[in-house]
């Protein structure tokens, strides 16, 4: 039989977390959360795996899409300069609300 199944990995902005994962659950999907954090800013967020069928892709994006939103944070950099004094700045980046994977599934298993 073909697999016709999707694993949605979905990193998710704390801020946004909550309705997210309260409207996947209203709406009937199973998933899994992981608490992550950004390589970049270094701060808390939260990765989603939510395995859905093929046609329920869509539905999936849409409540994401729904309750997540771009954010401007500073980002803290610091820099040395040649009298060894450390200097600081906070450039402004824009931060997602959701940054989202959709990959194939070969298998899916529960025991
Ligand atoms: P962070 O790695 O903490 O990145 C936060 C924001 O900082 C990013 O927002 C982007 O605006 C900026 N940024 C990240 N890396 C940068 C770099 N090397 N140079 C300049 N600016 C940089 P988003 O792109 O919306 O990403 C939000 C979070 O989603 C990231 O948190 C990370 O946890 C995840 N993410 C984003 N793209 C990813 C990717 N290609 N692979 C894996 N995780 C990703």
């Amino acid at each position: 039989m073909e697999i016709t199944m999707k694993l949605v990995t979905a990193i998710i902005n704390k801020k946004d977390a909550s309705c997210v994962c309260d409207s996947l659950t209203e709406a009937g999907f199973f998933f899994t959360k992981l608490a992550t954090s950004g390589g970049f800013l270094k701060e808390g967020n939260l990765t989603l795996l939510i395995g859905v069928d093929d046609e329920k892709v869509h539905d999936v994006l849409e409540v994401i899409r729904l309750h997540c939103c771009k954010r401007t944070e500073s980002a803290p950099i610091a820099s040395g300069t040649d009298a060894g004094i450390l200097n600081y700045s906070s450039p402004q980046v824009v931060v997602g609300g959701a940054t989202v994977f959709v990959t194939n599934v070969e298998q899916f298993e529960k025991y």
